[in-house]
C-alpha cells in the first residue's frame, strides 16, 4: 500500500493515513486502499479499528491538487459517490467500534471522516477546521449530519460558516469528541482503549453502535422494539453467557466476540 498503513493483530485493526508530506490529504489511491483495508478488517474479524494519520496531522481533507482548475469541470457529486460516501458508510457499518486518534489538524473531509468515527480522541494541540467554505464548498462526508447532532445547530453553523479552527479542548468541552488528552498521552490512551474494546463483547458493541446511530430516524416506541429485537439476539450469544457466568463466579470475563 502506498497511501495508508494497515495491520490487524489480536482483533485490533490499525489504519494510518500515510501521505504526511500532503498532511494526509485524500486522493483516489488513498480511497481505494482505505476501501481495501476496511474490507480486510471486516473479513479478518477486527474487534476494534483505529484510524490515525502519519506525520504532523490527521488529515487536511481532499487533495486539492487533484481539483486544480484548468481541466474540464469535475462532477463532485460523482467523486463523492465513489469515494467519501462509501467510506463514511463503511466506517459506520463496521460491526465494531472505530476510534479516530487525532493529532495536528483535521480539516475539511479530514474533520468529517474523524467525526464519522465512533470515538474521537484528540491530543491537546489538535484542531478541527470546517475548511469547505473557504474553497466554495459545503461540509460533506457527513459533516452537515454529524456536526449539528454533536454540537447543536448554533455551533455547527458557526463552525461551518466561518471555517474557524476549533481546538481539541473546546471540541471535547462541546461534546464534539469523546476525549482530549495531553499530546504525549494520545498514543497510549488510544492503545489502552483499543485493547479494552478488542476484548469486549463485540456483538453487543456492534448492536449498541447500530441502535444509537439508527435512533435518529425512529420514534421512542420504534426504538424500544429495536432494543428488544437486538437484546433477544444478544441474549442468545456466547458472550452474554460468559458475562453472566463471570459475574457470578467473581472473575474477569473472557469475551470472544461471539
Ligand atoms: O473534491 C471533492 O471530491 C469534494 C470533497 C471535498 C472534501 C474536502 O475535504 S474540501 C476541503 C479540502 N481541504 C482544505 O481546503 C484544507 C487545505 N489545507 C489547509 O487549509 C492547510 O493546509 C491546513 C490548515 C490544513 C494546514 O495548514 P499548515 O500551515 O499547517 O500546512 P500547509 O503548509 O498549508 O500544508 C503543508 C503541505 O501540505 C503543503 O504542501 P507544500 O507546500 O509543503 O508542498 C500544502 O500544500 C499541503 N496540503 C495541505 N492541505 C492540502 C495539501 N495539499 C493538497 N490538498 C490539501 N487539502
Amino acid at each position: 500500500m502506498e497511501t495508508i498503513l494497515f495491520s490487524l493483530e489480536e482483533g485490533i485493526a490499525r489504519v494510518t493515513l500515510n501521505r504526511p508530506e500532503k498532511l494526509n490529504a485524500f486522493n483516489t489511491a488513498m480511497h481505494t486502499e482505505l476501501r481495501g483495508a476496511l474490507t480486510e478488517a471486516r473479513r479478518g474479524g477486527a474487534r476494534v479499528l483505529i484510524l490515525s494519520g502519519a506525520g504532523r496531522a490527521f488529515s487536511a481533507g481532499q487533495d486539492l491538487a487533484d481539483r486544480a482548475a484548468g481541466g474540464a469541470p469535475l462532477d463532485l457529486g460523482a467523486t463523492i459517490d465513489a469515494t467519501y460516501n462509501p467510506l463514511v458508510r463503511s466506517l459506520r457499518e463496521l460491526p465494531c467500534p472505530v476510534i479516530a486518534a487525532v493529532h495536528g489538524v483535521a480539516a475539511g473531509a479530514g474533520a468529517s471522516v474523524a467525526l464519522a468515527c465512533d470515538l474521537v480522541i484528540a491530543g491537546k494541540s489538535a484542531s478541527f477546521i470546517q475548511a469547505f467554505g473557504r474553497i466554495g464548498l459545503l461540509p460533506d462526508s457527513g459533516g452537515t449530519w454529524n456536526l449539528p447532532r454533536l454540537v447543536g445547530t448554533a455551533r455547527a453553523l458557526g463552525l461551518a460558516l466561518t471555517g474557524e479552527r476549533l481546538g481539541a479542548e473546546q471540541a471535547a468541552a462541546w461534546g464534539m469528541i469523546w476525549r482530549c488528552v495531553e499530546d504525549a498521552e494520545l498514543g497510549p490512551t488510544v492503545e489502552e482503549l483499543a485493547r479494552q474494546l478488542a476484548t469486549a463483547p463485540t456483538r453487543a458493541l456492534a448492536s449498541t453502535k447500530e441502535a444509537i446511530y439508527g435512533s435518529w430516524q425512529r420514534t421512542l416506541s420504534e426504538q424500544l422494539d429495536v432494543e428488544r429485537d437486538m437484546q433477544r439476539e444478544l441474549g442468545m450469544s456466547e458472550d452474554f453467557r460468559e458475562g453472566v457466568a463471570a459475574f457470578l463466579e467473581k472473575r474477569a470475563a473472557r469475551f470472544k466476540g461471539r
